[in-house]
This record gives C-alpha cells, sequence and structure tokens, in this order.
C-alpha cells in the first residue's frame, strides 16, 4: 500500500463517498492513483469554487466527511473561499492539494504556482481549517492521516493535508482506524446536571437547536430530548429545517424579522439552551434585545458556556446523551404554542394552493408550488418519483445560494436543505444541487438569483457526464436585488438582463422560460418529469419582486441598526 491508497482507504472507512477533483502537475501522480484504484470514484468539475461548494453540499447533506482534491498553487488557492464557507459552517471536508516535490523545493528556483514561499498555502489553510499536515514521510504519514481525519469529524470542520508529489506511490503502512478522542464523563455528567437544573430553575425556559445537531446527527436524539423536557423549541435561522413536523417544534427564531411570540420567548426566556448554534450575526443579528448570556446555556464546538464559566471537552453527542439519561421516558406536555398567527414551524402554515393563472411570478409564489410540489413528494407520488417508490431518504433535498433565493425558501415546508445561511458566499447553489445529487443518488432542486448563476451556472455542463439531472429554478431580476432593497438610492446592482434558458440548452440541459404563474406551473411540471438531462426555469420577475421574508428581514435589520 502506498501514501495515497492508506489515505483513500481511510477516507472511505470515515464515510467519504466520492473525491470531488480538479487535477494540476502538482497532482497528477496522486490523480492516477485514485483512477486506477478506484476506491473512490473520482468525480472532477470545471472551477475549484464550484468543487469546493458540492463537496461542502456533500458533506452537508450526508452529515459526513466528503474530499475536494485539487493541485497547489491556482487550484487550492483558488478554493479557499469555499473551505471558508464550510468552514464558517461547520462542513467537515477533506481537503486535499499537491504540492512541490522534496527535490525540487532544494532547488532554489521559484517554482511555478508558488505565491510568496513554499509553505505560502499551507498558512492559508491554516486559516480556513481545524488541522492540517503534510505527507512528506512515509513513516509518520498515516498518524498524520488519523490525527486529521478524527478532528475533521470531530470538530465538523475541514482539514488540509498535502502531498509533495514525489510522495503519493511511497509505500506506508495503514492509518489507525478512527479513534474518537477521550473525554472525561465525570465532567459531562455535571455539565448535564448544571443544564437539568437550570431549566427547572427557570420559569421560561427555551430550547433552540442549530447546525451541529444535524453535522452531528442529533436530530432524532435532540427530539426525544425536547419531548422528554418538555420546553418549546425553536431553529435558529441557519438551524432551520431541523425538527421538522415535531411536536415541541414552534418555529424559527429570527429576531424583528420573525415571529413577535417567538422573538419575545427566545429574547425573554429565562433559561435558553442553545444546542449547536453558531452565534452569529445571521443567527441573532437581528434580535431585538440583546440576549442575556449570562442566563445562556450555549452548547457549541464542544464547549459549554454557562453564565460565568465554560465545561471544555463535551461532545454534543455526549451532552444530549446524558440529558436524555437524566429524565424518564415518556413525552412531557409541551407549553402552549409559542408563535401565534406566522409562527414558522408547526404552528405556520406553509402556504398551499398554488394558482396557475396570468399574474406576473413573485418569489413566494415559487415557495406556494414547491410546498404543493412537496407535498406530493411526501405522499410518494410526485414528478419523475415513481407512485409505489419507496420514500427515498432524502426526496428531492434542496439547495439555495444566496440572495432572496435563501429568503423564500424559508416560506417553504421544512425539507433536507442546505444554503449558505451564515458565510453568505454566493456561487453555492448550482454546484451544491449537483453535489446532493451525486452523493445521495436523489435528484436535487435548486433555488439560485440571477448574480450568483453567473458565478457558478456553468458547472452544470458536467451533468451529463455525471448522469445527474437536477432540476434548477433561477431568480432573474437582472439585479443584485438584496443589496438593492438595502440601498434603493443606488443603480449598480442592475446588472445583465440574460436568456438563462438559452444557456442551459447550449450546456445540454432544457431550459424553460417562465414570467407569468400559469408558466411556471407548466416548466415546473414539465421540468420535474423529464429525466435524463438537467433543467432550467428562467424565472423573471418583475422589477423590485421581492419574497415577504427579505422585506421583513429589510426591514427588521433597519430598525435594529437605527438606519432609515
Ligand atoms: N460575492 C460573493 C461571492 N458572495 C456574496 N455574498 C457577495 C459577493 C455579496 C452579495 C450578497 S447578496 C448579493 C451580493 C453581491 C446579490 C445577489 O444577487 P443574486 O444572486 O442575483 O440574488 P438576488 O437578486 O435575489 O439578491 C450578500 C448579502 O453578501
Ligand atoms: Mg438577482
Amino acid at each position: 500500500m502506498n501514501i495515497t491508497e492508506a489515505l483513500l482507504h481511510a477516507l472511505k472507512e470515515r464515510g467519504a463517498r466520492e473525491v470531488w477533483g480538479i487535477p494540476g502537475d502538482f497532482a497528477l501522480p496522486y490523480f492516477k492513483i485514485i483512477e486506477q484504484t478506484g476506491i473512490l470514484p473520482l468525480v472532477t468539475l470545471t472551477h475549484e469554487p464550484g468543487l469546493g461548494f458540492a463537496a461542502d453540499a456533500a458533506a452537508r447533506i450526508r452529515r459526513g466527511l466528503s474530499v475536494a482534491a485539487v493541485t497547489y498553487g491556482a487550484g487550492a488557492i483558488n478554493m479557499l473561499n469555499a473551505v471558508a464557507q464550510a468552514f464558517a459552517e461547520k462542513s467537515p471536508v477533506v481537503v486535499i492539494s499537491g504540492a512541490p516535490g522534496t527535490a525540487e523545493r532544494a532547488r532554489g528556483l521559484l517554482l511555478h504556482h508558488q505565491v510568496k514561499t513554499v509553505g505560502s498555502q499551507f498558512r492559508m489553510y491554516q486559516e480556513v481549517t481545524c488541522d492540517q499536515g503534510i505527507l512528506d514521510d512515509p513513516a509518520t504519514a498515516p498518524a498524520i492521516i488519523e490525527r486529521v481525519l478524527r478532528n475533521c469529524l470531530e470538530h465538523s470542520r475541514p482539514v488540509y493535508l498535502e502531498i509533495p508529489r514525489d510522495m503519493p506511490a511511497v509505500p506506508c503502512g495503514p492509518v489507525p482506524p478512527h479513534a474518537p478522542s477521550p473525554c472525561d464523563d465525570e465532567a459531562v455528567a455535571a455539565c448535564a446536571a448544571e443544564v437539568l437544573a437550570r431549566l427547572r430553575a427557570a420559569s421560561r425556559p427555551v430550547l433552540m437547536v442549530g447546525v451541529e445537531v444535524r453535522r452531528y446527527g442529533l436530530e432524532d436524539r435532540v427530539a426525544e430530548l425536547a419531548d422528554r423536557l418538555g420546553v418549546p423549541v425553536v431553529t435558529s435561522f441557519m438551524g432551520r429545517g431541523l425538527l421538522a413536523g415535531k411536536a415541541c417544534l414552534q418555529g424559527t427564531y429570527m429576531g424583528v424579522a420573525g415571529d413577535a411570540n417567538i422573538t419575545s420567548a427566545v429574547e425573554g426566556s429565562d433559561g435558553l439552551l442553545l444546542l449547536g448554534v453558531i452565534m452569529s450575526d445571521t443567527n441573532f443579528g437581528v434580535s431585538a434585545s440583546h440576549i442575556d448570556r449570562r442566563r445562556l446555556m450555549h452548547a457549541e464546538d464542544r464547549e459549554v458556556r454557562m453564565g460565568f464559566h465554560t465545561y471544555h471537552g463535551i461532545p454534543l453527542e455526549k451532552l444530549v446523551d446524558a440529558l436524555l439519561a437524566a429524565l424518564p421516558e415518556g413525552a412531557r406536555a409541551c407549553p402552549a404554542p409559542l408563535g401565534g398567527e406566522g409562527a414558522l414551524g408547526r404552528n405556520v402554515v406553509y402556504r398551499r394552493g398554488f394558482v396557475a393563472d396570468d399574474a406576473p411570478v413573485t418569489p413566494d409564489d415559487i415557495a406556494v408550488l414547491l410546498n404543493d410540489f412537496y407535498d406530493g413528494v411526501a405522499a410518494g407520488r410526485g414528478h419523475g418519483t415513481d407512485a409505489d417508490a419507496e420514500p427515498a431518504p432524502f426526496p428531492w433535498p434542496l439547495a439555495c445560494d444566496i440572495g432572496d433565493c435563501l429568503f423564500t425558501a424559508l416560506s417553504v415546508r421544512p425539507v433536507p436543505m442546505v444554503g449558505p445561511g451564515y458565510y453568505a458566499s454566493m456561487g453555492f447553489g448550482v454546484p451544491a444541487g449537483m453535489g446532493l445529487q451525486k452523493t445521495t443518488g436523489q435528484r436535487s432542486l435548486t433555488l439560485v438569483g440571477d448574480g450568483a448563476f453567473q458565478m457558478t451556472g456553468m458547472e452544470l455542463g458536467n451533468c451529463a457526464r455525471l448522469g445527474i439531472d437536477p432540476v434548477i429554478v433561477v431568480f432573474n431580476n437582472a439585479s443584485w436585488e438584496m443589496l438593492r432593497v438595502f440601498q434603493p438610492e443606488t443603480s449598480y446592482s442592475a446588472i445583465n438582463e440574460l436568456d438563462f434558458a438559452a444557456f442551459a440548452d447550449a450546456l445540454g440541459g432544457r431550459g424553460h422560460r417562465a414570467a407569468t404563474r400559469r408558466e411556471l406551473a407548466d416548466a415546473f411540471a414539465a421540468a420535474t418529469a423529464e429525466r435524463g438531462r438537467f433543467q432550467l426555469i428562467d424565472v423573471r420577475l418583475a422589477k423590485g419582486a421581492i419574497s415577504d421574508t427579505l422585506a421583513s428581514f429589510v426591514a427588521g435589520v433597519k430598525r435594529v441598526s437605527g438606519v432609515k
């Protein structure tokens, strides 16, 4: 076995399903081994940003690590932004990069693709990964791989492995099996006891769940915990879609931009337990009042912060299990729903009943159409799904880009969904939708703005070769609309008016145009019925047409920041 094979076996044993890659001369030696061994299938795309987004989406939807393999310099540095997003949003992507060989580094020449020094790239990746290693010695490579992949899984963050190009075929021993880091069970028990004591002492306890609950595959256990606690549960903005349909779920906290009952319950709670929630501005930036951190119980990043002290080395799954162990089986009565009219989640009515008439399409119409569609999918029928097929684990997973499409998605009934809700990089949507279908085998649906589509939409040209046929809905408003609504007095957000349906045909897919609701219904039915090539629905939105959620988000941000 050589270094590359040892790495590939270790990746496969830890759940990787494929290697997303774009080669270069520093990577040719290890790419050759990937292809010739077939240990993991190699999936190539066109441009490294899209490669990183696709690998990130694959990790998120399967709650396991994914792999993005690139060349040194122009390749790896080109992918930094996508890996930064994966780091910020806690997605376990393993970045593998080729690099100059040991001998050529010693020649004293500046090497092509090199930046300031040969080690510059490694230092750049230190800023967007939780662990790094250079596989330049077969004696140390197996242990480095084991440690780096363990940190990738335990911290649910990207990691970086660099393989000098004279090393991939060097013989080396196997990578030791995954061995979880030890944790102090006494500390876990003490932490759980304090959390329960605080919740019991609180008169207005609330549980908020965030992305880590999904990343560590804890959704069912947290739902059981919520039932046993009998406290109202909300999701953070980024955690939306978690615990969909669970009895205690009240909705999504969005501060002044969300349901007033949920906002006041969260911000007025004297026992707010945050499980796996990132304390980001997108989750809390539109808070009407600053949440009192002294009364918070915040479990994230293997730490539990309470009042003025912190428990360290507490894996979220260990805390959840300890809380469950301390609570009797059986659900406790859930308090009255927090959310009155308009609360998200259980109480909100995700609008159904799309009207296929000649009115111009609005973003909220797209949400209504999708709710009708997903109701059909949930009932086991639906466009392109065999009526008698077993409901798939991820029927039609949804990928979103940033822009009004993400806010529109908040009005879609909770379904398995990936979207850049915090780091918010454009360009994620199309490659993410491709990544979802390639890694799950389930046809995906993507919502993307026209600005973001122009960044990575070309990746669709790879669909035929990859054997995937995603459906993409482009919010074509000829504008960076999410920016324009914050700054209506400027005009630079007006961008190209393009015929995206024509793009689709040129890239090997099928394009549909829709300006009215009837055209949208017809296009969506045709797109979801046809298999074998990707489908792009170019929705021509009227100038200034935005979702109700984006409108309330903008109003909320302006209110909180005092901007007129
Ligand atoms: N560049 C990248 C890579 N990501 C970004 N998030 C931005 C720039 C800033 C930015 C937004 S939202 C937005 C930009 C440029 C406009 C999006 O336009 P489009 O995709 O057409 O969607 P819509 O018209 O629905 O807004 C965020 C706030 O930072
Ligand atoms: Mg736009």
